[in-house]
């Protein structure tokens, strides 16, 4: 589930949303908007505060607390259920696609009565709507991209619900008498930046209460199956959750397995073949009989065959079945089958980056652009992470509803000099985060840009320019020697808005060959870059930086997910410039490359 905070932005974005298409007061609806967004920044969680207390978090007026308090209460907010009652739920989708959104998603509804997303796609192919004011045939094509990415992420839930979710319920099972451990497996633990179900493997004696604990749990709506192995539920939310329950001897085997991947495992069982042995979902067994001569590939094949064949291996621990198999254990964002048993093979293993090896956050935002919180309450919360270096990069001036000015840039740096005093283990550096133009230019000139300790600089408009113009841009902005890190480099925003089209191979290089460092966005709507193209950035030499890109304090935590898509691509502290010490990183700022 959802952090309660974050589902109470939902329901005032949405409340927000339908007051614009149902006609509403614009100015009503963007109050409603900023309290969504604040409510969803807030550090503490809103579940015990009353209409007053919930009025104290900036933002918030005394009708958007009382319908926060309505939902904490009773379930539902009644001024929500009313205007959602006046829309088809088929419209109220439409909306939700990318590139459509409400005030679009009502013309089509009024003037042409398409009332749902099939509808929306069917009248795109047919051509229905090019003879409509406003969409013409590029706006279809872009409809039909939004849907076809709505489609892709279909059901599969953010990497930071999902864990919030799994790690919910860990501990729920965990209390329960006669559970003797407990842990989440699939593509969460491999973190995957997306999770299709969430899968949690349990050891008891007796199933029976684990079970039972599983689908009493207060947000569980639905009890798909129950038996006494597996037990799936589906949430409130509409996330579906596998518990099985093991004896304690197989746990080693069990969570292999239910880790995955398929491909992985898939590889494993092959190597299990020729040692004689047979990993399945119920354990380690031998193989009866003259196993190595040939027997095993026919006899291991079919299902249930070892469990009623050979003797059972304990597999107590993961380390117990990879060495049965000959392997060091294998960390399991690796588990993907791209060479990780191999290279285990070879004991050439990458030492991967932890979250403890992050030194400092070099992208973060405050309430002087689009943050929530102050800068004081930022950097309080970064110091208590136990960084020893932290970067303010509010947006620069070319993001224009952002209204930054050169005296509001300045007078933020003299505010964070002061503010070092108090933080003698924390360097703060003041940093910004320029826009990249269409031509690869940035917002200030070289002697102010001179004044700021580091700079992010990223993309935030003309998504749709051609490839060779989106290429040409990026590997400009890696040759301003005043850019260091390049943000969020594809803009992709996952489930809602693809990446631009760029040659990635040709920015890698310019950014190898500059010394500039590539961020990977820790942003669960973001993780930008993805494993896959940090993959082959490393291959150019490309540096990186893990960054939250925080607007939030909540959101300083992000970085745990930036690690475990760091952790997919295979990356080394080395590979990370804000693992290192900063009189190393101070070096690399230099942009030596350029001088
Ligand atoms: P997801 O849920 O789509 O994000 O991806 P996973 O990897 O969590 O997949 P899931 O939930 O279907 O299954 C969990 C793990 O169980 C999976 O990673 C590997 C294992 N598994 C499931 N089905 C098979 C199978 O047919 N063969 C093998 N070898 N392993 C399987
Ligand atoms: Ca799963
Ligand atoms: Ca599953
Ligand atoms: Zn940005």
């Amino acid at each position: 589930m959802p952090r309660l905070n974050d589902q109470v932005r939902e329901l005032l974005q949405e409340y927000a949303d339908l007051i614009n298409i149902t006609g509403g007061d614009a100015f009503r609806a963007r109050a409603y908007e900023k309290a969504a967004r604040a409510v969803g920044g807030h550090p503490e969680d809103v579940a015990g505060l009353d209409v007053k207390g919930l009025q104290q978090i900036p933002g918030v007026g005394k009708s958007t607390a009382e319908k926060v308090a309505e939902y904490l209460t009773t379930g539902q907010i009644t001024a929500l259920e009313t205007l959602r009652a006046k829309i088809p739920s088929g419209v109220r989708e439409m909306m939700a696609v990318p590139s459509v959104g409400p005030k679009r998603a009502l013309a089509l509804y009024r003037d042409l009565g398409i009332a749902s997303v099939g509808e929306l796609a069917e009248a795109i192919r047919t051509e229905k709507l090019t003879d409509v004011a406003g969409f013409g045939e590029r706006s279809g094509e872009k409809i039909l991209h939004g849907i076809e990415l709505m489609r892709q992420s279909g059901g599969r839930t953010l990497l930071d619900a999902a864990t919030e979710l799994a790690e919910q319920i860990v501990a729920a099972l965990s209390d329960v008498p006669g559970c003797t451990r407990c842990a989440y497996a699939g593509s969460l633990r491999r973190m995957r930046e997306t999770v299709g179900d969430i899968d949690v493997l349990a050891t008891a004696a007796d199933s029976a209460p684990l079970m039972a604990a599983l689908t009493e749990l207060p947000y569980v709506a639905e009890v798909i199956a129950s038996g006494p192995t597996k037990t799936s539920v589906r949430t409130a939310q509409g996330v579906q959750v596998d518990l099985r329950v093991v004896p304690e001897e197989d746990w080693g085997a069990a969570l292999v397995y239910f880790t995955g991947s398929k491909a992985h495992n898939i590889k494993l069982r092959t190597m299990a073949v020729r040692a004689g042995l047979k990993l399945s979902e119920y354990g380690l067994f031998e193989v009866e009989g003259d196993a190595k001569n040939g027997g095993a590939t026919g006899g291991g094949g079919k299902a249930g065959g070892a469990k009623a064949g050979g003797a059972k291996v304990v597999s107590a621990t993961e380390e117990e079945v990879y060495a049965a198999l000959g392997l060091p254990w294998i960390a399991p964002p690796l588990r993907e089958d791209r060479g990780e048993i191999e290279a285990a093979l070879r004991g050439e293993l990458p030492d991967l980056v932890q979250e403890s090896d992050l030194r400092g956050d070099l992208h973060t935002h405050t309430d002087l652009t689009d943050g929530l919180a102050t800068l004081e309450e930022m950097i309080d919360t970064a110091a208590a992470r136990g960084y020893s270096y932290y970067a303010v990069t509010d947006h620069a001036p070319d993001l224009v509803m952002q209204r930054m000015t050169d005296e509001k840039m300045l007078a933020q740096r003299e505010q964070l000099r002061q503010l070092a005093d108090r933080h003698k283990k924390l360097r703060l550096l003041h940093g910004t985060e320029l826009n990249i133009g269409p031509d690869g230019d940035v917002d200030w000139p070289p002697e102010f840009l001179a004044g700021f300790d580091v700079c992010v600089a990223s993309v935030h408009s003309h998504f749709g320019a051609d490839r060779a113009a989106q290429t040409r841009r990026l590997i400009r902005a890696c040759e301003n020697p005043y850019v260091h890190v390049i943000g969020h480099l594809t803009t992709r925003r996952i489930g809602r808005r693809g990446p631009i089209d760029v040659d990635l191979d040709a920015v890698f290089a310019a950014a190898a060959r500059t010394g500039t460092a590539i961020e990977i966005n820790s942003s669960p709507q973001r993780l930008d870059l993805r494993d896959e193209d940090i993959l082959r950035a490393k291959r150019h030499g490309v540096r990186f930086s893990i960054d939250s890109d925080a607007h939030a304090t909540p959101h300083l935590a992000y970085p745990r997910f930036g690690v475990g898509t760091a952790q997919r691509a295979w990356l080394t502290a080395e590979d990370v410039i804000n693992t290192w010490p900063w009189q190393r990183l101070k070096r690399f700022l230099r942009k030596d490359a350029l001088r």
